[in-house]
């Protein structure tokens, strides 16, 4: 059975506690989307606050350290994301490893250490445009997944790839449809030479100025498994118009 498209929203570092409503109201209407699987990234801040809001929606980390406890200042384990309530976390999100220079090394050693914490793992890749420009965005996002995907046993029934060209993230602009099916085409591949026949079945989404007016059209390429969605996941009305064309 195909999953549910799953629309993720990544709140990265915005929101105090007055959008513990806005999760409430997506958390309310999530009920009339039986079909789509919702899920936030709340700030560490809020996610306490976010899992005892909600009742129906997935609520993840943004981000994870490799180790589970120690001299970190200023880090988050993934257990201690597991404690606060989280069911999933991101790694590798673009502006991580470009803002905190983390490595493909570090991206696979966080979504190990966050697997084997019991998080479902939702793992980013993309090409930025320079690369896109040059003819290497399958190169590049293959070798982020080969470097990247988390190889212990199980990993593939709590992962997730989210395909995001940097070029597209936060700027409004998003790739042509047929750019994104080629991509998702290819990371399939690389998924299957990776893990055998259990890499068909992992859930690939799209991100990158996913909103309204676009989202019914890049939920529609084969293999979208879904959205991971920024600047529109910050409301719940222009969160909620994006599950809506998921349904
Ligand atoms: C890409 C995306 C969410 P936005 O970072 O992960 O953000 O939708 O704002 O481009």
């Amino acid at each position: 059975m195909a999953a549910l498209p799953y629309i993720v929203g990544n709140w990265k570092m915005n929101g105090t506690r007055a959008m513990l409503n806005e999760a409430r109201a997506i958390d309310r209407a999530a009920a009339r989307f039986p079909k789509v699987q919702v899920a936030v990234a709340p700030p560490a801040t809020l996610l306490y606050r976010t899992r005892d809001a909600v009742e129906l929606i997935g609520v993840g980390g943004q981000d994870c350290h490799h180790k589970e406890s120690g001299a970190f200042t200023g880090d988050i384990s993934a257990p201690m994301l597991k404690d606060a309530g989280a069911d999933f976390t991101l790694v590798g999100h673009s502006e991580r490893r470009e803002y905190h220079s983390e490595s493909d090394a570090d991206v696979k050693a966080k979504a190990e250490a966050a697997l084997s914490a019991g998080l479902a793992v939702i793992l980013c890749v993309g090409e930025t445009e320079s690369q896109r420009d040059a003819g290497d965005a399958e190169a590049v996002v293959g070798s982020q997944l080969e470097g990247s995907c988390p190889r212990t046993d199980g990993a593939v029934d709590k992962l997730s790839i989210a395909y995001e060209p940097v070029w597209a993230i936060g700027t409004g602009r998003v790739p042509s449809v047929e750019d994104v099916a080629a991509m998702h085409a290819s990371i399939r591949a690389r998924l299957v030479a990776i893990y055998g026949d259990a890499g068909a079945d992992l859930r690939i989404l799209y991100g990158g100025s996913v909103k309204a007016e676009n989202a019914g059209e890049l939920l529609a390429i084969p293999d979208v498994g879904g959205a991971l969605v920024g600047g529109a996941s910050l409301t719940a009305e222009s969160f909620l118009a994006i599950v809506g064309a998921a349904a």
